[in-house]
């Protein structure tokens, strides 16, 4: 599923999808923006994410979502998971929260 397909939007008005039912590729390329909230990701279910970028991709936690977020000189890819994390549990990192779920979340290409 490429979550750049809405195209350069308000990134205060995210759109969203749901993972549930089968497992997902979710394709985001950093030179077009986009605010994208996934309902139920589970394990099976990747985020594909370029290389190039893999040192300035912040992953974090609010509460119980996930906060993928990357800046590209202004362009905002910004993907929320909801509901994935136990509140508190320290993510901060790509790698932090693979651990955090026990199974591999990020495809880097
Ligand atoms: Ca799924
Ligand atoms: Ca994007």
């Amino acid at each position: 599923m490429d979550l750049d397909s809405h195209g350069t939007i308000d990134p205060d008005t995210p759109w969203t999808t749901d993972a549930d039912n089968g497992d997902y590729v979710f394709v985001d390329t950093a030179a077009l923006g986009n605010n994208v909230i996934i309902n139920n990701f589970g394990n099976g279910d990747r985020i594909e994410l370029e290389t190039t970028f893999q040192n300035q991709i912040s992953v974090s936690s609010d509460g119980s979502d996930v906060v993928i977020l990357n800046n590209n000189a202004g362009t905002i890819s910004e993907i929320t998971l909801t509901g994935i994390v136990d509140p508190g549990q320290a993510i901060y990192d790509a790698a932090s929260l693979e651990s955090a779920l026990g199974y591999t979340v990020f495809t880097w290409v």
